[in-house]
């Protein structure tokens, strides 16, 4: 089990295979903790998908499990790639989906940048 209650780490999620190169992305940031990409089906203008280099499920098993280096560096590229893609000035929203009532369909910790336009308020 991982940290979350999810079932384990599975080395073929589609994340995974992007992370080693098997499925192509639209890359917009790399580096030793993260990788960024936009999302294949956008629902904003901006659309881009933040996901860490190491293995995790979902959210509560990255802060649950990663190294304290690990969680910086994966944040501080999250704001990164926000300031990079001009979306600070405007605003913007960042979300993670977890587990079966999160919605989470792919099964390794992710966060969606969404901007480009005034979002809608956030509804459950
Ligand atoms: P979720 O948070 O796990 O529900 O979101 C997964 C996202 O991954 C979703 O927005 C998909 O459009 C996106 N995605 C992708 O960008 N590339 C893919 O090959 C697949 C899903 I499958």
């Amino acid at each position: 089990m991982s940290v979350s209650g999810l079932p384990p780490y599975d080395p073929q999620n589609i994340f995974a295979r992007i992370l080693r190169g098997e499925i192509p992305c639209k890359r917009v940031h790399e580096d030793e903790f993260a990788l960024a990409f936009h999302d294949i089906n956008p629902l904003t203008p901006t659309h881009v998908l933040v996901i860490p280099k190491g293995e995790y499920v979902s959210a509560a098993d990255f802060h649950g499990s990663a190294d304290d280096a690990a969680i910086a560096g994966f944040w501080r590229a999250v704001g990164k790639v926000a300031r990079d893609l001009g979306l600070e000035g405007s605003g913007y929203r960042i979300l993670s989906n977890m587990g079966p009532d999160g919605g989470q369909e792919v099964p390794h910790f992710h966060v969606h940048l969404f901007g480009g336009r005034r979002l809608g308020r956030m509804m459950p």
